[in-house]
């Protein structure tokens, strides 16, 4: 009994912590800066007992203040402040200028902008970490990297790192709407106030914008692609000065989603054709003015004749007539625009994986050089998995963006656990076979068009006012490993999901190790229950909710599962061979040549490119209809060995995070059962294939699963 009570006490004491009176909700992030052990804190402490930097100045006081933060936090001693390098074991935080640093030969000209070192050097016989970079804000990344180091358990005897983003732009895209409603949003309203702002700057901000340098993220586009005027006018942009402000001294730039008619609808004029002289000066003005109350104002995202937006095809004008009118208003002020290519009409018969490509190909080099065009990374919209998008590659001359979604509006909502790293490393990697700038995709957005030129990658938010950010504990992991990607889009999944399991949930190998073989098999487990070997775009109507393969009567054809899977009596997939499409002929021969044939393209894709029947024979030797079952069921499986994974921890991780994951994976379990057979039901009644021996039955008929309903899953448009 006693030893019962002794055990029950020191595990409360363990995950209290000594810092922390309440529990873990997942606030902190991965800036939890709990306790080190003992052995680490005895190893890192005489290291880092002062700092020393020009703290007067905003960006470095935040580093600064990062630093005593976690150094706080981590070994229970926050570094003392002083004026100059007086004793062994300080910091310092320096850019090139410092005097500290005349006599060291450091390659700050590889650092840029935004890089940093991290040294350790003897600067007048006393052994100091040195955190240098040309500008400030380097030197903020570079403390953010430091207290990674200890948070994951590295040692820092002698550091020599130097680091450097590989794309310019790294923005967050909140779709949220002004009324705090967050398009495919699942973890609560919009964190913008808008209502309080700007006389209420909550301190979440700085937590926001705390947790977005950490990860090198530098932009942020506060509001929804659907875009509302509203925005632009002045009493907002006061509000958004607010935010801009609390994020300056993070190098966090706001930027605004502009919509089309803006010039209509709050500009009073008749018209918003990019051409007419009366709308190209009321976009000036409009510009001059946001430039006035946010002097580095980042710049303005589109999205313009696509699902209902208004855009420059109205008035007969094409997509660079659109972007280049706001760019040639920004480009005074140094701002850029980010124009969406995510389009596809609604009168257009054509292969909606085409639509995008035949749009905005021909207009390689048409845009001003301070327009990117902002590419998802697939043709069609965010699917578990998708081939990565003809556009990259194959448009030199532009600057192109790739646009991944970070909230998992298609992977399960806030619920499933479904880490993306392993997706987004998949799309970078692969080969464009379109060698004029790199070919693979990472290389296609990382190198410039011209020296100096803008590059970038945004993601889709999936930030909310929940406690936990992204309403669940996992999802946090994809924020975080957005940033990493943006940072360097070479990066691997399986090390960045080492870091954040490290960082968020203790660097004991006990607890990163199953944690990671979790999620690097987390993504898979989703393809497969819910759109295998190629399927896609098979989710329920509107808030894509749950399974609805079978929905083929929504207004628009490319709005229907069936549309996609194309199903019939002799087999399934869309082809987009020559005999169908033709959509392969917009990726360069190679790719085109290796898709093009069953025999060669690889399972995964298969039905993404070709019609097989029933029962043609997979690599596995089983027929079509038998390995789908068996893909599906291998989803089901996976998140039980999640489960399993995860009990196995209930005594390495604070309780209250993870009952929370405890539940959402049971969750998970009931949804991958029910897409696994309510697809099979389905598909079943039209292959009329016996299930392979061995693989239940799905638990109700067909019509049991049509009838679900689940009209306010949440989301959704509004
Ligand atoms: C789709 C979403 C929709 C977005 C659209 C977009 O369902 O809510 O507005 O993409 O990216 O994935 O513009």
């Amino acid at each position: 009994m006693w030893r019962k009570l002794l055990t029950v006490l020191s595990a409360f004491m363990v995950f209290t912590g000594t810092n922390q009176a309440h529990a873990e909700d997942g606030y902190d992030l991965w800036l939890r800066y709990r306790p080190l052990d003992s052995v680490a804190k005895a190893r890192a402490e005489p290291a880092l007992r002062y700092l020393v930097g020009p703290t007067e100045r905003p960006i470095i006081a935040a580093a600064a203040d990062e630093l005593k933060r976690g150094l706080g936090g981590m070994l229970g001693a926050t570094p003392g402040q002083h004026q100059t390098l007086d004793e062994a074991g300080g910091i310092l935080i320096a850019t090139r200028d410092s005097v500290h640093l005349e006599m060291a030969e450091l390659p700050f000209d590889r650092l840029g902008d935004e890089g940093y070192l991290i040294r350790t050097l003897e600067i007048g016989g006393k052994r100091t970490i040195v955190i240098a970079a040309n500008k400030d804000i380097g030197a903020l990344y570079g403390v953010f990297r430091l207290l990674k180091l200890l948070q994951t358990g590295q040692p820092i005897d002698t550091i020599d790192i130097a680091d450097a983003p590989r794309l310019k732009l790294r923005v967050l895209n909140h779709w949220d709407n002004l009324n705090r409603h967050v398009e495919r949003g699942y973890a609560g309203q919009s964190i913008w106030d808008w209502q309080k702002l700007p006389g209420y700057k909550d301190p979440r901000y700085t937590d926001y914008a705390r947790a977005n340098a950490a990860i090198g993220i530098n932009g942020t586009v506060l509001t929804n692609v659907n875009a509302n005027a509203d925005i632009l006018t002045a009493p907002y942009l006061e509000k958004v000065k607010a935010l801009a402000e609390v994020f300056r001294p993070y190098g966090i730039r706001v930027y605004l989603t502009a919509r089309f008619s803006a010039p209509i609808e709050i500009g009073g004029l008749k018209t918003a054709d990019p051409l007419d002289p009366a709308v190209r000066a009321w976009w000036r003005a409009k510009i001059d003015a946001i430039y006035r109350v946010i002097p580095d104002f980042g710049g303005l995202l589109v999205k313009a004749n696509s699902e209902g937006q208004p855009g420059p095809a109205d008035y007969k004008r094409s997509h660079a007539d659109g972007a280049n009118m706001l760019a040639d208003a920004l480009a005074p002020h140094g701002g850029v625009v980010m124009w969406r290519a995510f389009v596809y009409a609604a009168a257009n018969p054509e292969d909606r994986h085409k639509q995008a490509f035949a749009e905005f190909q021909p207009l390689d080099g048409k845009f001003r050089d301070n327009v990117l065009v902002q590419v998802k990374n697939g043709a069609i919209d965010f699917q578990p998995r998708e081939p990565f998008h003809p556009l990259f590659g194959a448009m030199p001359k532009t600057p192109l963006m790739m646009e991944f979604q970070i909230t998992k509006e298609y992977l399960g909502f806030a619920t499933h656990l479904a880490y993306l790293g392993t997706m987004w490393e998949e799309v970078l990697e692969a080969d464009t076979a379109r060698p004029r700038r790199g070919a693979t995709v990472a290389r296609t957005i990382e190198t410039p068009v011209d020296t100096g030129a803008a590059t970038g990658m945004a993601g889709v938010a999936n930030i909310g006012s929940d406690r936990n950010w992204s309403g669940s504990q996992f999802d946090q992991a994809n924020w975080y490993a957005y940033g990493r990607f943006a940072w360097d889009p070479d990066a691997h999944a399986e090390a960045i999901a080492r870091d954040w399991a490290a960082m968020t949930w203790g660097s004991d190998p006990a607890v990163v190790t199953p944690i990671v073989a979790m999620m690097m098999a987390s993504r898979e487990a989703v393809v497969d229950y819910m759109t295998p070997l190629g399927l896609g775009h098979l989710m329920a109507t509107g808030h894509h909710y749950g399974p609805g393969p079978w929905v083929s009567d929504l207004a628009r054809p490319e709005w229907n599962p069936t549309y996609y899977h194309k199903a019939d009596a002799t087999g399934i997939g869309f082809d987009r061979t020559k005999t169908g499409t033709n959509a392969l002929a917009q990726y360069a021969p190679e790719v085109a040549r290796r898709w093009g044939s069953p025999n060669t393209v690889p399972d995964e894709l298969l039905l993404w490119f070709h019609h097989v029947s029933w029962d043609y024979r997979m690599r596995s030797r089983r027929t079509l209809w038998d390995e789908m079952v068996v893909r599906y069921d291998a989803g089901v499986a996976a998140v039980a060995a999640m489960q399993a994974r995860w009990d196995g921890l209930k005594d390495k991780v604070d309780p209250q995070r993870w009952e929370e994951v405890h539940s959402f994976l049971a969750i998970q379990q009931d949804e991958a059962l029910w897409w696994r057979d309510a697809s099979i039901a389905y598909f079943q009644s039209i292959s009329k294939r016996p299930l392979p021996a061995g693989h239940a039955a799905p638990a109700h008929d067909l019509g049991w699963y049509e009838a679900i309903k689940t009209p306010y899953a949440p989301g959704g448009a509004q």
